[in-house]
């Protein structure tokens, strides 16, 4: 009887156990594809989740995915189109799904359960779903529909037409029991049923080569049809792909706008399962009509005009006379164009600014201030006469007068106007076809004294998840890291522009791969850049270049629309090998590189035709526009020899290459990319490295360096641009990186402890520092707020990063105002990544952050408290610290299933506390180290607080 209890009791403690270990290990946060319950049509979508679990060093062992075709098999535990059975692995990201073929429209349901450390399985997952978009051009029934209203545009300056308004009517037989809207534009539309605008995203179908490649959505538009008759309309806006494109009109181009197609079109199909399972389709063709309505003018950079007198809200409702409107034309597929279902996050409003400030500045003429520089539009709230207009005129920055500063748009005419309905009520409008980089907006013709809340600022961004959070014990910092964050969110903007203000707003190849990994730290960026990397092999050149901005626009020569001189550029075009190799290592992502590794492979050998002696001497680009490139872009002072600059991205990519290759399994590349690596290491050596370890030029070969930005002055190859570039890519011996480290920090000395880069050489500059031992330096420079500097920019009023060091100079004002002088642009905020690296101290030390490095870069140098995290593809992963007297306290949080490297700055580990206790013998045994005046601790998944005494090296 004892026994039997005995039996019992260590049953049920047994059970209780296996209970509890096996509520706690749990996979959350359920994607497809980096999205959330997405429509998609890649036909073997990646699946990824997170797990969650409670204490210490949880891992996963082995993963089970059931996908089901309807959520009641889900539930019942049935996978009929796949269930992976118990997978032995430890992936929780970037698996493949396995299953039965998908069909176009078919819906998936998904969940996932893991065992862990103990092989004890835990609870399922929620459910998660997909759905299929359309998988061939057979699946499509509309036709493109558009009509050209060229000739009604108003002649001047801007050569902009009006907007054509599309509708039809149809009549849905039975009731509806599930309805979905999949469309396209070349251009940009607004889609309404039943008077009510279908989806909260602007820009749709973004911006891509729509001579290859034209994206569509798809919405769940079942809750906006019923039985009986129903009304679709459509606004088409010119956008990107009819509109006004980058300084063509500066720089006299003849051709300034229609790069891609003379006027927008439309390709929309809804199509609808009826509660007895039949089916209907209504789509676009030559039976909708068309007529004219309030948008008299929308252009991306010149701004809308909305006059709302022209027709009713209710044109896009059942009833609306439309015997006026005419039959719309049909247009046929363009050969070659590929119809694809959008792979990034669509633009959407991502915060509403109210106004700080309003202040009269004329006669019906008031400014408005946001206090904060951002990108977007505008909501309007105003009663008015009809036929009274409001002009509005957006700035980033105000005269000392008060007037707005609008010489930097160039020729951007960033102007929007509103005409008064006149109903008895305030009016409501937002333009939507045009977006302003702006803090601060005119409004002309105000002719009463406006309510506070009259206008709201409507910031826009491509909508990502949030990944970062930062934060320290200095405002400055904080400050810098809100401004780095704003003008991410403001360039964004379904592709990486360079600035959202002037008429300029291109995909810049340069700024985007300088700025690439910090921008990973504040954002899933995954699918917005496997749109945009897409967009890049698009754009390449025929010899294998890859463009200084992409998309590009092509003439009928072949050459650069916008600007035919427009080509390629060493530190620009690499953004082709970049930017893949850095979604490649944050999120293990193998399918990037496969996609474009012909793209990449062609580059690779586009530059090695360039090569003598496997680098590339002075003058190696002089047949480009500008000589040489663009080379350190914006740097102040000397300028370092572009193409030593070229030399080190050229080692630097074949060393990508390398990595890459190997881990996508093409052994016989990785090695020829390893032999090219290093021989264009002793390349570089023999031509650029002196006997005394300096970097050097050939000045002469220059000449008067006529053609050359800013090549009057000579070009020098002891630069901080230099060292810092060398130093960054890990071209030099360890001897000869010890020398660079010193020569570095002597320059910066010498240049009175400031920072002489520009956009090349501020990217590398602070983590070179780093690398090197300077951690000291590299905290001066980001905490300083002497000209040039990120803190100069803030002690000047910046809420955003600027183009320029000397965008503005207290005494000088706006130097450059009329130029190119943009307080919107991300490049210098490339710091952001030796900040989370480096004071934050969060590495990945394998793909994806599997193994994480915890080393933050803790000294006497001002900062005494930095917290802050990263949300990897394998999970939310914390550091802070702070120096308490003669302790430093370490916060750290490893996420389940990955490991750490926790760098612990301590003379021994017997001056470690872990959660409040002394590191014990085993512990000791299997997870200490020691490298020099540091302590390594190896942890895995968890939360830790680490007290050490703060001793410095
Ligand atoms: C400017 C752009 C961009 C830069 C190029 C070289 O016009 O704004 O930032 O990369 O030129």
């Amino acid at each position: 009887m004892k026994k039997d209890l005995l039996y019992i009791a260590t049953l049920l403690c047994l059970l209780s156990i296996s209970f509890i270990a096996k509520a706690t290990i749990r996979p959350t946060y359920l994607r497809v594809e980096y999205k959330i319950n997405p429509f998609l049509d890649d036909r073997k979508p990646r699946l990824s989740w997170e797990l969650v679990a409670e204490g210490f060093d949880n891992k996963q062992t082995a993963y089970q995915i059931i996908v089901a075709s309807s959520s009641e098999k889900l539930n019942k535990g049935v996978g009929d189109l796949w269930d992976s059975k118990k997978v032995t692995s430890n992936q929780t990201n970037q698996v493949y799904y396995k299953g039965a073929a998908l069909k176009s429209g078919q819906q998936v349901w998904w969940k996932v359960r893991v065992w862990n450390q103990d092989g004890v399985a835990g609870r399922w997952s929620d459910n998660a779903r997909w759905e299929m978009g359309k998988l061939d051009e057979s699946a499509w029934r509309a036709k493109w529909v558009g009509k050209d209203l060229n000739h009604l545009a108003k002649g001047g300056a801007y050569e902009l037409p009006p907007s054509p308004y599309l509708r039809k009517e149809a009549v849905l037989t039975k009731p509806v029991k599930e309805a979905r809207l999949y469309i396209s534009s070349l251009g940009l539309h607004n889609f309404y049923i039943n008077g009510e605008k279908v989806g909260d995203d602007f820009f749709s179908s973004g911006w891509t080569d729509y001579n290859k490649r034209v994206y569509y959505q798809v919405y769940d538009v079942t809750t906006k049809l019923k039985k009986g008759n129903n009304a679709f309309g459509a606004i088409l806006g010119t956008g990107w792909y009819a509109g006004y494109l980058g300084y063509a009109l500066l720089v006299g181009t003849p051709q300034v706008n229609q790069f891609y197609g003379k006027f927008p079109m439309l390709k929309a199909q809804i199509e609808i399962v009826y509660q007895d399972g039949s089916r209907e389709t209504v789509s676009t063709d030559k039976s909708w009509k068309w007529g004219l309505g309030n948008v008299q003018e929308a252009d991306m950079l010149q701004g809308e005009r909305y006059d709302a007198r022209q027709l009713s809200t209710k044109w896009s409702m059942v009833g609306f006379n439309d015997s006026k409107w005419e039959p719309i034309g049909e247009f046929e597929n363009k050969p070659g164009q590929l119809l694809q279902l959008y792979p990034g996050e669509p633009v959407r409003v991502v915060k509403e600014l109210s106004a700080k400030t309003i202040k009269k500045v004329g006669q019906n003429k008031y400014i408005v201030d946001f206090g904060q520089n951002f990108a977007g539009i505008i909501r309007l709230k105003q009663r008015g006469i009809a036929g009274d207009s409001l002009v509005f005129r957006y700035g980033e920055m105000l005269h000392p007068d008060g007037s707005l500063v609008t010489e930097n748009l160039r020729k951007a005419r960033a102007t929007d106007t509103y005409i008064f309905r006149g109903d008895s009520n305030a009016e409501q409008w937002e333009p939507s076809f045009t977006y302003h980089g702006f803090q601060f907006v005119e409004i002309s013709g105000l002719k009463e004294e406006p309510k506070p809340d009259f206008l709201t600022g409507l910031a826009m961004s491509s909508d990502l998840h949030e990944a970062g959070q930062f934060q320290t014990d200095n405002s400055l910092l904080n400050q810098l890291y809100q401004n780095i964050v704003w003008t991410q969110r403001a360039n964004y903007l379904d592709i990486p522009t360079d600035c959202p203000q002037r008429d300029e707003r291109l995909g810049w190849t340069g700024d985007a791969q300088v700025y690439m990994r910090s921008a990973i730290f504040n954002n899933d960026i995954a699918a917005f850049h496997k749109k945009w990397i897409q967009d890049l092999s698009d754009a390449q050149w025929e010899n294998g270049a890859y463009p200084i901005y992409a998309p590009i626009p092509k003439n009928k020569a072949g050459f650069a629309a916008i600007r035919p001189s427009d080509s390629f550029s060493p530190g620009w075009s690499e953004a082709g090998i970049i930017c893949a190799y850095e979604v490649f290592k944050a999120y293990g992502d193998h399918e990037v590189v496969k996609q474009s590794y012909p793209n990449m492979l062609r580059f690779m050998e586009f530059l090695k035709g360039r090569t003598t002696n496997h680098i590339f001497p002075e003058g190696a680009f002089a047949d480009i526009e500008p000589k040489g490139g663009f080379g350190d872009w914006l740097s102040v002072g000397k300028k370092t020899s572009p193409d030593l600059i070229a030399s080190i991205y050229y080692f630097y990519c074949n060393k990508l290459m390398r990595e890459m290759s190997a881990a996508i399994g093409r052994k016989e590349e990785a090695d020829y990319f390893d032999t090219e690596m290093k021989a264009s290491q002793a390349g570089f050596k023999a031509r650029y490295i002196a006997a005394d370890g300096k970097l050097k030029t050939q000045d002469s070969l220059y000449g008067d360096g006529s053609g050359y930005v800013e090549g009057q002055g000579g070009f020098s190859g002891h630069t901080q641009t230099a060292y810092a570039n060398a130093i960054f890519a890990g071209i030099l011996s360890p001897e000869g990186e010890k020398q660079a480290g010193a020569y570095l920090q002597e320059l910066i000395t010498a240049n009175g402890g400031r920072l002489a880069t520009g956009f090349l050489g501020f990217k590398p500059l602070l983590p070179a520092l780093s690398k090197v031992g300077a951690s000291d330096q590299a905290y001066k420079l980001i905490l300083s707020t002497e000209y040039p500097s990120l803190g100069y920019e803030i002690v000047n009023g910046a809420t955003s990063i600027w183009e320029r060091w000397d965008s503005y100079i207290k005494g000088k004002g706006f130097v450059h105002n009329a130029a190119m002088n943009s307080f919107s642009h991300y490049a210098f905020g490339s710091v952001n990544e030796w900040m989370f690296e480096n004071i934050l101290g969060i590495k990945s030390l394998e793909n994806a952050y599997r193994k994480i490095v915890v080393r933050p870069e803790i000294g006497q140098n001002g900062i005494k408290k930095a917290s802050g995290s990263y949300r990897s593809i394998n999970g939310l992963i914390q550091s802070a610290w702070e120096i308490q007297g003669a302790h430093v306290v370490q916060e750290v949080d490893i996420p389940v299933n990955t490991s750490a490297l926790c760098y612990v700055r301590a003379a021994s580990p017997k001056d470690i506390l872990l959660n409040g206790k002394p590191l014990d013998r085993t512990f000791l045994r299997d997870r200490v180290t020691q490298e020099g005046e540091e302590i390594i601790l190896k942890l895995g998944s968890g939360k830790y607080i680490i007290k050490s005494i703060f001793s410095l090296p």
